[in-house]
């Protein structure tokens, strides 16, 4: 048996381990952060739940630390108060990225993690099971409710030899995507397996668990070995270790093999994580921005690398090199060991320790900029410059680069970059606000400041949908296009309302308001719609705009996964040449669409009133999201069920 089977047979409620049925299983913890954490909170107090069912969950405040107004830090306080009230802790603002924290001190080997954030299989570096959801899946999981999902197939990404000098777990990640595009891993769980796993520290794992989100994949998981071992003692948590592998005998879905010697410095390239090609053809590119942090990139080794580069060095005069350690352990043990000085020294520019410029939260570059970033999503306009093309890079070369002011391969360096593990992590979870006892909760007000609005709810399937085309979209379009994130908007996570106004501007600045106009409509979509960020805001956000239903070549998992939670339609075109034949403005039409859903029909006939033609549309559902889609959302079908 794989691992990935292994840990799902261990959890499993319903169903059976076959690829491509429905499963649902038991979710041992989940994590929240800031920016999707508002709304799933606000989700969680209208389900009733009370107190949480898990073994532990964690709200972390990481994404909007930037506070030019006070909706930030109502957010904070609503969050901290109400995770104090049912049962959650509350990672404070400065404690650092929800991912790295969660590794450092609270994942275990061999549970299932569930958050409310694409990147949440970042776990899956230290052996969990870690899966991105939306908001309201999170919540039901809270709960104690069964996480649903499709069960994935297995892909075995088996690792041979060592990294060779200047290349680095990134790399190695950037080589799979190179491979299997952002596309690559749907329905897919990415196992780690081969002698090359035991050379790479659980952060490294981490780096390329972590960035598995961009294949599109289910997660990504590594074993639990003697690695993860010396990780967790370092962190003073041995005691959570198991060892946990793949049967020698497993059998893959499919197989992908990497021999680390021959890897060399990649980089993706503008504005898709899969657009990589190799440092040295891309070549000396002129560069004015460096930027070294997030969940991808921030971990004490990686800073420690940074800094050697940096030591006694000086950033290039046209380059603004900006680092966010990845959390208060890492930046503390910086600060201790004089490498945070060596980077101040070299020109650095220190952050907080949060997501910062990876979502656009300051620091976005000049126009028409090249920004090198560790991070691991570079889609149009997410760094807040809409000219500026972002490259992603391993720490290495995003180091090297701003010393030298063009696109550099580290490999040209003739310093030791070997940084071992620490036998002792700095350990210190005074940000770490525990939640009140069981039976105290009564003694907690959750405080609301006024930025916190009502959130959209659907309503129960009309027998009918007809709407116009109000947008016909390419290919991977991701949820940073259909709700854009930047420091301005951020802010307004809990208010839909006010978000409404930006839906989908990357794409169509004039989007919202023929929307309201129209009073709502119909949307049409290539390949891999919904792409990227967890972000529940991708479907209320159309919920509140009167989207009834998404026509789209293919979806990407999480956003499918919120639009049914939320009662919208998505539907995939049977024949995909039929996307070609409808035009923006059309005026669509799903006849008896509610009898037919209810009777369990797959095929649907999607009308062209407007062209007068008939096209075949898919919407495969389980019983459970039938009900969804008929009581319009999950919140209406649990309230119908109890
Ligand atoms: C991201 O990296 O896009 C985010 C911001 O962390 C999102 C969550 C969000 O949109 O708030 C994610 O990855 O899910
Ligand atoms: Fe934060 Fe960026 Fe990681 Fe998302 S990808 S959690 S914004 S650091």
């Amino acid at each position: 048996m794989t691992l990935t089977y292994k840990i799902l047979e261990k959890h499993l409620l319903s169903g059976k381990l076959i690829p491509g049925e429905e499963i649902s299983i038991r979710i041992d913890q989940t994590l929240t952060q800031d920016s999707t954490g508002t709304m799933a909170y606000l989700q969680f107090e209208a389900m009733a739940i009370g107190r949480v069912k898990t073994m532990k969950s964690v709200a972390y405040i990481d994404h909007n630390t930037l506070q030019t107004g006070f909706e930030n830090a109502d957010d904070h306080q609503y969050i901290q108060t109400v995770a104090k009230k049912h049962g959650i802790y509350c990672s404070k603002p400065g404690n650092g990225i929800c991912h790295q924290v969660h590794v450092e001190r609270f994942g275990v080997p061999g549970l299932t993690l569930l958050g409310s954030d694409s990147h949440t299989p970042t776990g899956g570096g230290i052996g969990m099971l870690a899966i991105g959801a939306g908001g309201l899946d999170v919540a039901v999981a809270m709960g104690g409710g069964a996480y649903y999902l499709t069960c994935p197939k297995v892909v075995g990404i088996r690792l041979n030899g060592k990294l060779p000098y200047g290349v680095a777990a990134k790399d190695i990640i950037l080589e799979v995507l190179r491979r299997l595009t952002v596309k690559g891993g749907v329905g897919k769980v990415m196992e780690y397996i081969g002698d090359g796993v035991a050379s790479l520290t659980v952060p490294e794992r981490a780096t390329i668990a972590n960035m598995g989100a961009e294949l599109g994949a289910t997660t990504s998981v590594f074993p639990s070995d003697e690695a993860t071992r010396a990780f967790l003692r370092a962190q003073g948590r041995e005691q959570d270790f198991t060892p946990l592998t793949a049967d020698d005998d497993a059998v893959y879905d499919e197989m992908v093999e990497i021999d680390l010697d021959q890897l060399v410095p990649m980089v993706a390239q503008p504005h898709m994580p899969d657009n990589v090609d190799t440092v040295e053809n891309i070549g000396p590119i002129k560069v004015d921005q460096v930027f070294i942090g997030s969940c991808t990139n921030s971990s004490y080794q990686d800073m420690m690398r940074v800094a050697r580069i940096l030591k006694g060095k000086t950033v290039h005069p046209d380059v603004s090199l900006v680092i966010g350690p990845g959390s208060k352990q890492v930046l503390t043990m910086l600060a201790r060991n004089g490498a945070l000085a060596d980077m101040l020294g070299a020109g650095a520019r220190i952050l907080e320790s949060a997501c910062g410029p990876c979502i656009g939260m300051g620091q976005s570059p000049k126009t028409n900029a090249v920004s090198v970033r560790t991070n691991n999503r570079n889609f149009y306009a997410r760094s807040g410059t809409k000219s500026a093309g972002i490259y992603l890079t391993s720490c290495e070369t995003a180091a090297v680069t701003a010393l030298t002011g063009v696109l550099t391969d580290p490999r040209c360096l003739d310093i030791d970059l070997e940084v071992a593990q620490p036998e002792k992590f700095e350990v210190n979870d005074n940000l770490v606000i525990p939640p009140v006892e069981a039976g105290a909760e009564d003694t907690v007000e959750v405080v609301r400041g006024p930025n916190i609005k009502p959130f959209p709810m659907g309503k129960a399937l009309e027998d009918h949908v007809t709407g116009k085309v109000l947008l016909k979209m390419e290919d991977n379009i991701t949820t940073d296009h259909i709700m854009p994130s930047n420091a301005k908007l951020l802010p307004y996570r809990s208010n839909v309302p006010h978000l409404s106004d930006y839906c989908l501007t990357p794409v169509d600045e004039t989007f919202p308001a023929r929307a309201k106009q129209e009073g709502g409509g119909i949307l049409v979509a290539g390949q891999n719609y919904g792409q990227g960020s967890s972000r529940e805001h991708a479907a209320l956000v159309p919920l509140y705009l009167g989207i009834r239903a998404v026509a789209a070549k293919s979806f990407a998992r999480i956003h499918q996964a919120n639009l049914i939670n939320n009662g919208i339609l998505p539907l995939t075109f049977e024949n995909e040449a039929d996307y070609d034949r409808i035009s923006r403005d059309d005026v669509l039409t799903l006849p008896d669409v509610r009898a037919k859903i209810a009777a369990g029909s797959e095929k649907l006939i999607l009308r062209n009133d407007t062209k007068n033609e008939e096209y075949t549309v898919l919407l495969p559902l389980t019983e459970r999201q039938k009900g969804m889609i008929l009581a319009g959302g999950l919140i209406n079908y649990t309230r119908e069920n109890n």
